[in-house]
């Protein structure tokens, strides 16, 4: 069904997250959401949400310039205009606009939220339909602090929130992020999946050293070790080890897809919807990690409700052997939306109602509003 976009709003929204997150490029204590208004023809409102990680530290696009770019670029060229489909979309996007993903991610996700609106089906069925609606969920024990981040991840298991941790290493020297990893590992027990991020902090050499270590000391997974640039390098740690790699930074879209796997990349790629540019877009990168043999994983750019579950649509229409991390609105203090996500027993259920499914509290947007 065409969709006629009338008009665009765009607000940046600071929510503080619960505890400091400490990564190894960024400290974050608040996270901000640019969240999308788009109003459309016959009263339909779609909603989207793009957010990225410590300002300009994680990723070219920060808030203040997603909402620039929608607003002085990507509005004028989309209001008044009929779109059949995300693909006509992204197609008059991506002719005018050049890369800006998270911006577009944003346009996409309120444009499959309005789609499903005016269909009476939820945004999974736009994407070819839902495998599963519940979806495994892990938790990043990220304080900065050893112990605390123990007592944080016992405290989850014991509660049966989460079985599966991401913890976030790099920032520190090799030796002290290698004790910290295998501390938790053991003091959590051998039943529970426990994965690092490295968020490209080592060099090749590093990287060798550190994985030999975690590999032995019983880590499942090893995420992005080395810079994004490096695909060689990435492509000979995942020959060379038996734990996986998980390719984050490195796998925006399908053409990084297709270049690590022919290039002979082993492990999984970690889709998001914010580097591919929407969840139609991340689903092309998860067809051509298919096609390679190689696993997926949902992936988060700590979104909000609204973003979290534009990418459980779109995880939802496919096998992710290594789950997903849709946790950011549990590291939030507050959301803008009507009713929480539910989260439980390790798992996120996706919710069902037409388009994203989800409501907006307009009362607490203006709140938390940037003015
Ligand atoms: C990343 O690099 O994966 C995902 C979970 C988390 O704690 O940080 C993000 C970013
Ligand atoms: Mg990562």
């Amino acid at each position: 069904m065409s969709i006629t976009i009338e008009s665009l709003a765009c607000w940046l929204v600071d929510i503080p997250t619960i505890r400091p997150h400490k990564l190894s490029m960024a400290t974050m204590g608040c996270q901000t959401l640019t969240i999308v208004r788009m109003q459309c023809a016959n009263g339909i409102t779609g909603w989207g949400e793009a957010t990225t990680i410590g300002g300009l530290s994680y990723g070219a696009e920060s808030p203040e310039a997603i909402k620039s770019a929608i607003e002085t670029y990507l509005a004028p060229l989309l209001c008044g205009q009929t779109f059949s489909g995300p693909a006509a979309l992204a197609d008059k996007m991506n002719a005018h606009v050049k890369g800006n993903t998270f911006a577009k991610s944003a346009l996409e996700t309120a444009f499959l939220d309005a789609q499903g609106k005016a269909l009476g089906l939820p945004v999974s069925s736009l994407l070819g339909g839902a495998l599963t609606t519940r979806l495994p969920v892990l938790w990043t024990l990220a304080s900065g602090d050893t112990q605390k981040d123990i007592e944080e991840g016992q405290r989850l298991l014991a509660e049966g929130r989460h079985d599966t941790f991401k913890l976030k290493i790099g920032a520190r020297g090799l030796d002290v992020d290698i004790r910290h990893a295998l501390a938790i590992k053991a003091a959590l027990g051998d039943e529970v999946s426990i994965r690092v991020d490295v968020n490209q902090a080592w060099d090749l050499t590093t990287a060798i050293k550190g994985m030999t270590q975690l590999q032995d000391g019983g880590i499942d997974l090893v995420e992005q070790p080395i810079p994004l640039w490096d695909r060689q390098g990435l492509i000979a740690l995942s020959q060379r080890f038996a734990v996986p790699i998980l390719a984050d930074e490195a796998v925006s879209t399908s053409h990084d897809g297709y270049a690590l796997a022919s290039g002979g990349f082993t492990g999984a790629y970690a889709l998001k919807i914010a580097k591919a540019g929407g969840p139609v877009q991340a689903l092309k990168l998860a067809q051509v990690a298919q096609a390679a043999g190689v696993a997926l994983y949902g992936g988060t750019m700590l979104e909000g409700t609204l973003g979290s579950v534009a990418s459980l649509h779109a995880w939802s229409t496919v096998r992710m052997q290594w789950g997903t991390e849709m946790f950011g609105p549990l590291l939030l203090k507050d959301d803008i939306v009507v009713r929480p996500l539910d989260f439980s027993h390790g798992q996120v259920t996706l919710p069902q109602g037409p388009g994203l499914g989800v409501d907006i509290d307009e009362e607490k947007l203006r709140y938390y509003a940037r003015k």
